[in-house]
């Protein structure tokens, strides 16, 4: 179905106070994060949200590319929060809770969150978050928290050999093709109720959420930064955020949230 007749339809239905109440939707773009930063520095509202059909030039972190073809979910959420810039880097993780959240609960999927920023169903990814903040000094301008979740398409007939093995799709799970407005409600509905929960009560009760999802605890990983390759068991993550990871020689490490991967061996 076009995107506009759904979208449409969509925001008749949304029970959301601010997220979704406007929304800016395009059937190709390069990147909806790139597009909703440009229409925050605009002056867009808090809740603004920016999907798209496809993306020509998605991204993921360190500019990594998203692959977005037609029929995943590719959106943008414009955020105001009166939030220090160290509180609002934990926006990723309130976004892969409500991800992981409304997978289970609408598909009856097991879907796990994986540190810091994806959320993997069968121990491949199936969406991927990118969190990017604007700031004045301690002040937040905006943040834009970026969506992407792999829903009705084939992985097999779409991705490159190098991610068939690493990725999946809610079509690839359930064998069948889902309606992308029931799901984007749901998750915009779970999005606002967990950010104003994160508001409320402070990010340890959305951690202890986070983490009941978390697969990856407990197992042997290999953390890579751009500097170095760290090898260890991941022990817990703290309520900075960070990884907590004891190293083979006994050593604990606390690895920021940033531009590291982490990969269960
Ligand atoms: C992410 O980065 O996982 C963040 C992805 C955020 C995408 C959304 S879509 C809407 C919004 N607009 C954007 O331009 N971006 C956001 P990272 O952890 O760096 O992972 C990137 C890696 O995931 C790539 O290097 C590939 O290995 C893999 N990958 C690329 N496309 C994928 C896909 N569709 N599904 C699963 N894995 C993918």
């Amino acid at each position: 179905m076009p995107i506009r007749r759904w979208i449409v339809r969509l925001q008749e239905r949304l029970h959301t106070k601010h997220f979704g109440r406007v929304v800016v939707f395009s059937c190709e773009v390069r990147s909806t994060n790139e597009w909703a930063k440009e229409l925050a520095v605009a002056g867009a509202s808090h809740g603004t949200v920016v999907v798209a059909e496809t993306q020509k030039s998605g991204r993921g972190r360190l500019a990594r590319e998203w692959i977005s073809p037609a029929g995943g979910l590719w959106f943008s959420l414009i955020l105001r929060p009166n939030l220090h810039p160290a509180e609002a880097a934990k926006l990723t993780f309130v976004a892969g809770l409500a991800v992981a959240d409304v997978l289970n609960e609408m598909f009856g999927l097991n879907s796990e969150t994986k540190w810091p920023n994806d959320v993997l169903v069968n121990k491949r990814k199936i969406c991927g978050v990118l969190s990017e903040m604007s700031t004045t000094g301690d002040t937040i301008n905006f943040v834009v928290v970026g969506v992407g979740i792999n829903v009705n398409f084939e992985v097999e007939d779409v991705f490159p050999k190098e991610l068939k093995e690493a990725a999946t799709s809610l079509e690839s799970e359930l064998g069948r093709k889902v309606r992308l407005e029931e799901l984007f409600i749901g998750l915009l509905e779970r999005l606002e109720s967990l950010y104003e929960f994160f508001l409320e009560k402070g990010f340890s009760p959305v951690l202890e959420k986070w983490k009941n999802y978390a697969g990856f605890l407990g197992c042997k990983v290999k953390v890579t930064s751009q500097t170095e390759d760290l090898n260890g068991l991941a022990l817990d993550v703290d309520y900075d955020g960070s990884l907590i990871l004891r190293l083979e020689n006994e050593t604990l490490r606390h690895i920021l949230v940033g531009d590291v991967s982490l990969n269960v061996q």
